[in-house]
């Protein structure tokens, strides 16, 4: 590949690397047609980043104060606060996770104060997860008898907000309902515990300022208390807390791609990620007087598409079709056909709306907290929504403005359409398998191998797509189930890989038992907040077949993790006892053998750290929860490493 960096022990891919690679036909199109067209996107701006700063790719700079920036190498090897490398790499990290949890934690509110404001006959939304609302309020131990179903969720949705925002040493809700209880020693064990999502954010910002925490061990601690936080507080609340708003989801079949767009429809893409929004929008959309407005402006009908999570979200629930994921949105603005972008919270890259503004498409921003100047701005609040049903409506019109005005000489739709399966909520997988003791029973037997969760964001130093898709080819080869969530689920969903049909090329007793139960072996089980759905499942299949989760043959893998919020992902399944393997060897420096002791060298493959790095991938970690990192950036090596991973599991636990 193009740009070789010898310090990761990895290479990145340059233009040319990206449109060979990227395994889905439009996206190379698109990228092409663009390139044409003169209009910027990431992959242009990644060009000019080259080469990338050696210490910000290995976490050796700091810029917590103003003393700094400081960098760590061979002309200093402290800052000038006196912190030394293990501490700068250990204080990245968990700075990184404190904003991932901070990105969950406003979507898990947003949620949670829907929920109380429905309750309060404020806001115009179902409660459609009526069994979801029965299931947490027993579990919290709310008292339920002769209590109406919106008072129980407003009750629950308290004791959601409670887990996000307390102050004290209690115990948190979620955790203490859904957490094992073999875990629960662990953490009491290790002092991991946490308080709430919000007081560990507001601790490791505190442990982390000038003249805080000078142990980077203690900071490994808190790295594993906030992953708790972060699960219990804001995966966990929120999937659920939206399960209870819009219903648990069940397996639909649709088509996804670019290919969903149609040049004779008004074309919207909702983007984001906490779909409370988007719900309203496509309850507008889907009314009578919507309808007849669309014939009025000369449309054919309305072509509504999902990006990033909260297109996930859409697909699950509604069947709606997804078209791609983070670093796709400038590539759908160049279809020169999107009338109107809908966006709410994260992930939405400031370069959409350069993109937008070459194809005149409407953006409209609908959180407080995402603002895009030149982007029409009609917000969602759910403790200020009298005007929600009005909002929404103007969304849908301004779409409808859009479509009239557009010009149609730009219009370019590559035709790829893939079949695909959404919808697989856990009780949804543990449905259509027949119960969780018929998947205990698979993995004993060996009929299901074992378990990825395979998941995450995009990234461009890996070529696009390439990664999430040739490790899951592999991988179900092998006869290993995949789910999926986040844009990771975008590249296997276009790919193909999410229809029943896959089942085809899962290899082994995973494609006999796929293709009886009419089961896709990638399973795509919503957003991000979703991959407590794949936890949930590994908690009870562990539980189901009498065995530690720490034993079975399940793992986490992220190939491409671009987001601040992955970290938290990965960290909260490492400490669950679930290993993880990522894409590429950063913000932990890579990973690479300790030079003899007593032994001096300037070799540039050294390591940057790293006690840091041999906690995460050697021992310290595992002996703590056990499990470990995994860093390889070559999917078709990291697929190898996941066999192994997964062979030694079942091989300790006596499976064939
Ligand atoms: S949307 S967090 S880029 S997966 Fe969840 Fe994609 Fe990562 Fe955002």
């Amino acid at each position: 590949m193009k740009y070789n960096y010898p310090l990761l022990n990895a290479e990145m891919p340059g233009r040319e690397d990206v449109i060979k690679l990227t395994p889905n036909p439009a996206s190379k199109e698109l990228f092409k047609r663009l390139e044409q067209k003169n209009v910027e996107t990431w992959l242009d701006r990644y060009e000019a980043q080259q080469p990338q700063c050696g210490f910000g790719l290995r976490g050796l700079c700091c810029r917590n104060c103003q003393w700094g920036p400081c960098r760590i190498g061979p002309k200093a090897s402290k800052g000038i606060c006196g912190k030394d490398l293990n501490l700068m790499v250990m204080g990245n990290l968990v700075r990184a996770l404190a904003a991932g949890l901070a990105a969950h934690g406003r979507h898990a509110h947003e949620v949670y104060m829907t929920i109380i404001a429905v309750a309060k006959g404020k806001a115009d939304y179902p409660l459609l997860g009526e069994e979801k609302i029965w299931e947490l309020a027993e579990k919290f131990g709310i008292e339920t008898k002769d209590k109406a179903l919106d008072q129980t969720a407003k009750e629950v949705a308290e004791y959601l907000l409670e887990d996000l925002g307390r102050m004290t040493a209690e115990p948190m809700y979620m955790l203490e309902a859904y957490a094992p209880k073999e875990r629960k020693e662990v953490w009491q064990k290790l002092g991991v515990l946490p308080r709430s999502g919000s007081y560990e954010v507001m601790e490791t910002l505190h442990m982390t300022t000038l003249g805080g925490c000078s142990d980077w061990t203690a900071l490994a601690s808190q790295e594993l208390r906030m992953a708790l936080a972060y699960c219990y507080s804001t995966l966990y609340g929120s999937s659920m807390a939206t399960e209870m708003l819009f219903g648990i989801p069940q397996p639909k079949v649709t088509e996804v791609n670019y290919g969903i767009l149609k040049e004779d429809h008004v074309n919207i893409l909702l983007h984001g990620h906490s779909p409370m929004m988007a719900e309203k929008v496509l309850e507008k959309i889907n009314s009578p007087e919507t309808q007849q407005q669309v014939k009025d402006y000369g449309a054919k009908g309305i072509v509504v598409g999902g990006m990033c999570c909260t297109g996930d979200e859409l697909l699950c629930r509604h069947g709606i079709p997804s078209v791609t994921n983070i670093m796709g949105q400038e590539l759908a603005i160049g279809t020169g056909a999107v009338d109107a972008v809908v966006v709410d919270m994260q992930c939405v890259i400031p370069g959409l709306k350069t993109a937008a503004d070459c194809f005149g498409t409407e953006v409209i921003t609908t959180c407080d907290s995402n603002r895009i100047p030149g982007a029409k701005h009609i917000p969602f609040d759910p403790e200020d929504c009298e005007t929600l049903e009005e909002d929404a409506m103007r969304v849908v019109q301004l779409a409808l403005e859009a479509f009239k005005r557009r010009d149609r000489s730009h219009i370019y739709i590559p035709q790829e359409r893939s079949r695909a399966m959404g919808g697989w909520s856990y009780e949804a997988v543990v449905n259509g398998f027949g119960g969780l003791d018929k998947i205990a029973q698979y993995l004993k037997d060996g009929t299901i191998k074992g378990i990825a969760t395979v998941v995450g964001c995009n990234n461009p130093k890996v070529p696009y797509e390439y990664n999430h898709v040739t490790i899951v080819k592999k991988l179900i080869e092998s006869g290993i189930l995949v789910t999926t969530t986040g844009c990771c689920s975008h590249a296997l969903l276009n790919a193909g890989l999410c229809a029943p049909e896959a089942a085809e090329q899962a290899g082994g007793g995973l494609k006999d038992v796929c293709q009886e139960l009419d089961i896709p072996p990638v399973l795509a089980v919503g957003g991000c907040v979703d991959n407590a759905r794949s936890l949930r499942l590994f908690i009870d299949l562990a539980d189901e077949a009498g065995k530690l989760i720490k034993d079975m043959p399940f793992i986490f893998i992220g190939p491409e993790p671009g987001n601040e919020k992955t970290v938290g992902q990965g960290v909260t399944f490492l400490a669950h006892g679930v290993s993880n393997l990522v894409g590429f060897p950063a913000p932990i420096p890579v990973p690479l053998p300790k030079a003899k002791d007593g032994i001096q060298s300037n070799d540039e493959m050294d390591r940057g750290s790293n006690d840091v790095a041999d906690f995460f991938a050697g021992d310290g970690l595992y002996e703590k929860v056990g499990a470990r990192v995994y860093t390889e950036p070559y999917p078709k090596l990291a697929a190898q490493t996941v066999r192994m991973h997964i062979k030694r599991k079942r091989l300790g636990l006596g499976w064939k």
